[in-house]
């Protein structure tokens, strides 16, 4: 075995278990050099195979990242989820309900990260779609939606074709079918999926670590399924950064009369005269300003 360094692809990372993919598709579990290197799924990184030895390799370093995906912890600190990204794409359904603030969230998020978006409602054979004004309005705003079932297969094909250059995220709240989806995507899904993902109260399986998986031929992109979460936010962001997350009331802000403006009580805001008139919704322009206040409070709390 060759134990010269070389750059290897993190498919998978579960506190200092980490699991390393050579470019010919080997995979090593491999341990880091020091405790300051904490490398996540997606991320390129150095390491040396380690011959004779319980693990299978040393990483040394973390290769520079093109992005990195970030939220906020209970305890206030950012965390790392995934790394060197494409496409988010945010996963919800009608059972359980969506979240159309959470989805709002993600799109910050990647917007903040300056990645694709793509917003799948899933398990579509379920219900007539009721109740998704606020996807309409998102689609409006120039959001990619795709709406599939995992189980029937319809319209699956579409979200293949969106997310398979580079390396996609499966997001949203569990059992919103993240990882049904993988599957009927990538018919081959290997041994790992089992050994990561535990079953849930109801015998159900819930993913329990994120895993990088590969399309087959001729896709060269990657796809992340990730745990479902109850909650998700953008990393910290100041109040200056929160609008970035919203196109349309970053689109409106440069004619609010002060440059500054939080769009929230200011005189000569045009993002109000736009929620007033309708060409906003209300409904985001309410997210937003939740959002808003939660960086204020994490902000607060990173306060020395
Ligand atoms: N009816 C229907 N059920 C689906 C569909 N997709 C997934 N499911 C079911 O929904 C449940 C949850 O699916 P999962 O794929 O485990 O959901 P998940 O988002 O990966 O959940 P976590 O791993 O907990 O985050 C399972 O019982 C699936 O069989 C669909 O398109 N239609
Ligand atoms: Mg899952
Ligand atoms: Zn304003």
């Amino acid at each position: 075995m060759n134990t010269e360094s070389a750059t290897g692809l993190v498919v998978a990372a579960f506190g200092r278990q980490v699991i390393v993919e050579t470019p010919s598709r080997e995979r090593f579990n491999c341990r880091m050099k020091g405790r300051n290197i904490r490398p996540v799924c997606g991320d390129y990184v150095t390491w040396s195979p380690r011959e004779g030895d319980s693990i299978g390799g040393i990483i040394t370093a973390i290769n520079e990242r093109d992005n990195l995906l970030q939220r906020p912890t209970r305890r206030g600190r950012d965390e790392n989820v995934a790394a060197n990204l494409s496409c988010m794409v945010v996963v919800f359904s009608s059972h359980p309900p969506a979240d159309p603030f959470l989805v709002d969230r993600y799109i910050a998020a990647s917007e903040h990260l300056q990645v694709e978006c793509v917003l799948v409602h899933n398990k579509i054979e379920l219900a007539p779609a009721t109740g998704f004004e606020w996807l309409v309005a998102l689609e409006g705003l120039g959001y990619k939606v795709i709406r599939c079932s995992a189980k029937t297969g319809e319209n699956v094909d579409q979200l293949m074709d969106a997310c398979s250059d580079g390396v996609s995220i499966l997001v949203g709240q569990s059992g919103v079918g993240k990882s049904s989806l993988l599957n009927a995507m990538i018919a081959d899904i290997n041994q790992e999926t089992q050994e990561i993902s535990t079953s849930g109260k109801f015998g159900r399986h819930t993913t329990s670590a994120s895993y990088l998986y590969h399309f087959e031929e001729p896709y060269t992109g990657g796809l992340i399924d990730s745990p479902g979460v109850r909650d998700f936010a953008p990393p910290t962001l100041t109040e200056e950064q929160v609008p970035n997350g919203y196109i349309e009331i970053f689109a409106a802000a440069s004619d609010c009369k002060f440059a500054n403006c939080r769009h929230q009580h200011e005189p000569g805001c045009e993002v109000k005269t736009r929620v007033e008139d309708g060409r906003i919704e209300a409904r985001r322009y309410t997210s937003y300003l939740q959002l808003q206040k939660l960086m204020r409070e994490l902000n607060a709390n990173a306060a020395p």
